[in-house]
């Protein structure tokens, strides 16, 4: 798209009121989280990050697929054109938090990491739900290994299952991995920080969601700067 680079500088701020979506989310995990989680330890997720990475490379060509007009980004339309596809339903007010709450700088296009935000997000909005093919949810056998890989990590880190990440679990997640050392805890401030978008010092599936994609070094465009909001 381009052009718009301004527009997508400041982060949302606390306001947003929290879609009926979202606290659905929350509820999701907050289910998931009670079941328990496969893993071990913080390294044990970091170790996954390259079979993540691929995988997620791997849905350039579904992104590929539902982007129609090749714009480089899905819109609404195309959005439930997918779903569709996919055999997924939503009400129409479903698709439009979903499609907000990815279209995370508000240019009305989904670009390739929010897309990735958005199917994982469909995969544990839909866990619950014994409608579709136990195995396959998606029809992306695949990537639904990555998802569920995903949704583990977080499980893991709730400690509290809760639904959402505060920065004391962050910190006890990394401390039982480094078994105290000294710099440890300040990674898990720096991790927390970059997961908190919002700064309200929680942390939801969705923002973990962001934070990884930017871990696991997904770029939407190379050749395009947007300065990355860094700060
Ligand atoms: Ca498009
Ligand atoms: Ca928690
Ligand atoms: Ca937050």
């Amino acid at each position: 798209m381009g052009g718009v680079v301004g527009k997508g500088e400041s982060p949302k701020k606390a306001s947003i009121p929290e879609t009926k979506l979202e606290a659905k989310m929350v509820e999701a995990m907050q289910r998931r989280a009670s079941q328990g989680s496969s893993m071990k330890s913080f390294n044990s997720i970091i170790l996954k990050f390259p079979k993540i990475d691929e995988s997620f490379r791997n849905c350039k060509d579904i992104f590929e697929q539902f982007d129609e007009d090749s714009n480089g980004a899905i819109d609404q339309e195309e959005m439930k054109k997918c779903f569709h596809k996919m055999e997924i339903s939503f009400t129409e007010e479903e698709i439009n938090d979903l499609f907000q709450a990815c279209d995370i700088n508000e240019d009305m296009g989904m670009k390739f990491s929010e897309f990735i935000v958005l199917l994982s997000l469909v995969y544990l909005l839909k866990d619950d739900q014994n409608t579709l093919h136990v195995k396959s949810r998606m029809g992306m056998p695949n990537l639904e290994a990555t998802f569920e890989t995903l949704v583990n990590a977080f499980a893991f880190l709730d400690k509290n299952k809760d639904g959402y990440v505060s920065k004391s679990e962050m910190v006890e997640a990394i401390n039982e991995t480094t078994s105290g050392e000294r710099s440890s805890g300040r990674i898990a401030m720096k991790r927390f920080e970059e997961m908190d978008w919002d700064k309200n010092g929680m942390v939801n599936f969705k923002e973990f969601l962001f934070a990884f994609t930017r871990w696991v070094g997904i770029d939407d465009n190379e050749d395009e700067e947007e300065g990355e909001g860094k700060a």
